[in-house]
């Protein structure tokens, strides 16, 4: 039986890759030397593309293969994927939300606390011989505090639940109130900032979200406050952001994700008051197998003809 063609923007895992190729024939497209060339030879034959949260899929990419069927997401952010065009030509869609969740929370929580006990700092301070010259700054607790979370989604409810064991008071914002949250809700990002110690930020990306934290909402964060982005680089103004850092308009950062990954603006990089990730709050073994997983299972289950595990609506 021929196997079903596949194109593949970014690379998986060895183990999801092994699977892959012993079930399709997959096109690696980043691996191509010239990517038009390598599409343009296997267009007509390729039914679905399995691409990463971070790539998505553009509308011009799913234009180019006439018979594309499915577009597979190993992310649960679908913001990179050009819904509108895959709904308007009857292109499906899937996602890996859940198995992911645990994950993204605990990087949330271990930015937060990095960011106000400045782990990364304390460890160079230790390393370069500073300790024996005096002692480290006295620092910001996390414990007892107002956390904000911006998007109560799965993943904002557990952070809130993470929150919850250190004692911090929690209160959120979203585009409505959740009959189903007993936590306090603000109608803007502004007003969550204004009562905030610590603002976490877990909005999707996407045009909806752009420019979320702005200005405005690092000035209501204040110069004690600590904003976590665990969520698209977009959702933050990153112009205003630096600016909030560079001038001690708030106390610090904690970024997981940036505007232009992964080259991002050299300006972090100076900051002392910033603790920076790589885009990588999914990024353990168990979870990204678990993704592998669920990216694969939403292939078979669209070539057997049966229903889709994680659909995106
Ligand atoms: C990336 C993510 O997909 O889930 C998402 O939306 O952004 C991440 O999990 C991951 O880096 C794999 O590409």
């Amino acid at each position: 039986m021929t196997k079903p063609e596949i194109a593949m923007v970014g690379a998986y895992p060895a183990w999801d890759m092994e699977a892959i190729d012993a079930a399709y024939t997959a096109h690696r497209l980043w691996e191509a030397p010239d990517r038009d060339v390598l599409i343009d030879s296997i267009a007509i034959n390729v039914r679905a593309i399995a691409t990463r949260g971070e790539l998505g899929a553009s509308a011009e990419l799913m234009r180019r293969f006439p018979k594309l069927e499915l577009v597979s997401c190993y992310g649960v952010g679908t913001d990179a994927i050009d819904l509108s065009y895959a709904r308007a030509h009857g292109i499906k869609v899937t996602n890996t939300p859940d198995v992911l969740t645990d994950d993204v929370a605990d990087l949330a929580i271990a930015l937060m606390l990095a960011t106000a006990r400045q782990i990364p700092q304390a460890d160079r301070f230790v390393r370069d011989g500073s300790w024996a010259k005096g002692g480290m700054p006295l620092l910001t607790r996390v414990c007892g505090k107002k956390v904000g979370i911006a998007g109560m989604g799965r993943i904002g409810q557990a952070i809130a639940r993470r929150a919850g064991g250190f004692d911090c008071e929690i209160a959120y914002t979203s585009r409505s109130k959740k009959a189903d949250i007993a936590h306090r809700y603000f109608d803007s990002a502004a007003g969550l900032a204004d009562w905030a110690d610590f603002l976490i930020v877990i909005v999707s990306g996407g045009e909806g979200t752009k420019d979320l934290i702005d200005a405005k909402v690092l000035s209501a964060l204040g110069p004690d406050g600590i904003l976590i982005n665990v969520s698209r680089g977009t959702t933050v103004d990153e112009t205003a952001l630096l600016e909030a850092l560079e001038k001690g308009q708030i106390r610090g950062a904690g970024l997981d994700v940036f505007r232009n990954e992964p080259t991002i603006d050299p300006r972090f990089a100076t900051l002392q008051n910033v603790v920076l990730h790589p885009h990588h709050g999914s990024g353990t073994v168990e979870t990204r197998q678990a993704m592998g997983r669920l990216v694969r299972d939403n292939l078979a289950a669209h070539f057997a003809g049966a229903d889709l595990l994680t659909p995106v609506a």
